[in-house]
């Protein structure tokens, strides 16, 4: 996988960059839509790549193993065949996953035993056994297996919880580099910075990371409900020890204000499952702030749901009869609102990545913040 950097913004840490995998070109900053179980939920491949405009997206090595498994998959030739998105997928290695889903989970220095929340079945995910899973999977970004501690967590235990993280690292490289892809292509490890909220282990994870010298660098261990001030000085404190010359993903950010802020400290990519989880619940991001279209003022306003969002849904259809759909429960509101919220966010970094471009990112940040944070 290469990584070119190809401007810095002057006044802020911003980047705009080239990610070159074997499924295809990505441009940073970037978000990835979360495809969790192969699928990004309401949403279809053709909207995904032709209105939405996604490069890559995600997905989740504790849902596709269990479901449809492992079998399935290596037949299908991969998850790219399966579900046929043919541009480029990570996939989240499982750790996360175990433990905000699955049942009796309990950690040990082999890995994470746990019971599947679809059948009760017992599992054990183990550094290398992950490794293998992504492989079997396909995906062309592959992530560590890690332990994401809970906010707040005692020094004692993001320590601990970081040191472990470090040593499944060290596991996961040498299994990841010691196997092959099955389907022919390069796949590429991204290892994961933790350290909770502790500003000396986050600088000492960070500097373990760098040392691994991969293609690719993860953030884990925030939002997960500290302060935003806080996740963005730890953020920014990363950013300054990861290598210049790779990109940076943050994963599980966030919101629109969050995403721009973290452009601003020198984050490449993004997750989140904000704008598909949000649309189900009739939350829509727009260029003008943020919409409950169950509110009763949307009523008759016939007005397009954005009219700034270059995707067919945002500027062919109503906010009032995206409205009535919502509030008629209608499986169309699913589909039009996480369409449209996507295509905003896609919009959003790549209004950023023209903004870096012209050296313009700080001024136009500040000023976007404020407007997309706005509760109409
Ligand atoms: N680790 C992994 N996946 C994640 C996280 C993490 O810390 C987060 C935290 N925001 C989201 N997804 N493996």
């Amino acid at each position: 996988m290469k990584f070119k950097l190809e401007v810095t913004d002057p006044k802020s840490k911003a980047r705009a960059g080239m990610l070159t995998t074997a499924h295809g070109e990505i441009e940073t900053p970037i978000f990835m839509p979360v495809g969790t179980a192969g699928s990004v939920k309401a949403v279809h491949q053709r909207e995904l790549s032709d209105d939405i405009h996604a490069q890559i997206i995600l997905g989740n090595t504790y849902h596709l193993y269990l479901r449809p498994g492992l079998d399935v998959l290596e037949k299908a030739g991969g998850l790219h065949k399966f579900n046929g998105w043919g541009k480029p997928i990570l996939t989240d290695s499982g750790g996360y996953q175990v433990f905000s889903l699955a049942n009796n989970r309990k950690l040990t220095e082999e890995g994470a035993i746990f019971k599947s929340h679809i059948d009760g079945s017992k599992h054990v995910f183990s550094p290398e056994g992950v490794m293998d899973i992504q492989r079997i999977i396909g995906a062309d970004i592959i992530m560590a297996f890690d332990e994401c501690p809970p906010y707040p967590c005692d020094y004692e235990y993001a320590r601990k919880s970081m040191e472990l993280t470090h040593r499944w690292l060290q596991r996961c490289i040498d299994r990841f580099d010691s196997t092959k892809g099955k389907y022919g292509y390069e796949q590429t490890l991204f290892p994961i910075v933790q350290g909770s909220v502790f500003k000396d282990l986050r600088k000492q994870s960070a500097e373990f990371v760098a040392s691994c010298e991969r293609d690719g660098n993860a953030i884990g261990g925030l939002s997960v409900g500290e302060p935003a001030e806080m996740m963005y000085e730890m953020t920014e404190m990363v950013t300054d020890i990861l290598p210049k010359d790779k990109p940076r993903y943050l994963m599980g950010v966030g919101t629109p204000a969050n995403i721009l802020e973290a452009i601003a400290l020198g984050v490449d990519m993004f997750d989140c499952v904000m704008p598909t989880r949000n649309a189900r619940n009739g939350m829509l991001f727009t260029s003008e702030g943020i919409i409950n279209i169950r509110n009763e003022k949307w009523k008759e306003d016939f007005s397009p749901i954005d009219p700034y969002i270059n995707s067919y849904v945002s500027t062919f259809y109503s906010k009032a009869y995206l409205r009535h759909l919502v509030i008629s429960k209608e499986i169309l509101a699913a589909q039009i609102a996480s369409i449209h919220n996507l295509s905003f966010y896609l919009w959003l970094v790549g209004q950023a990545r023209e903004q870096i471009k012209i050296g313009k990112y700080a001024d136009w940040k500040n000023l976007m913040v404020e407007k997309v944070s706005r509760r109409l």
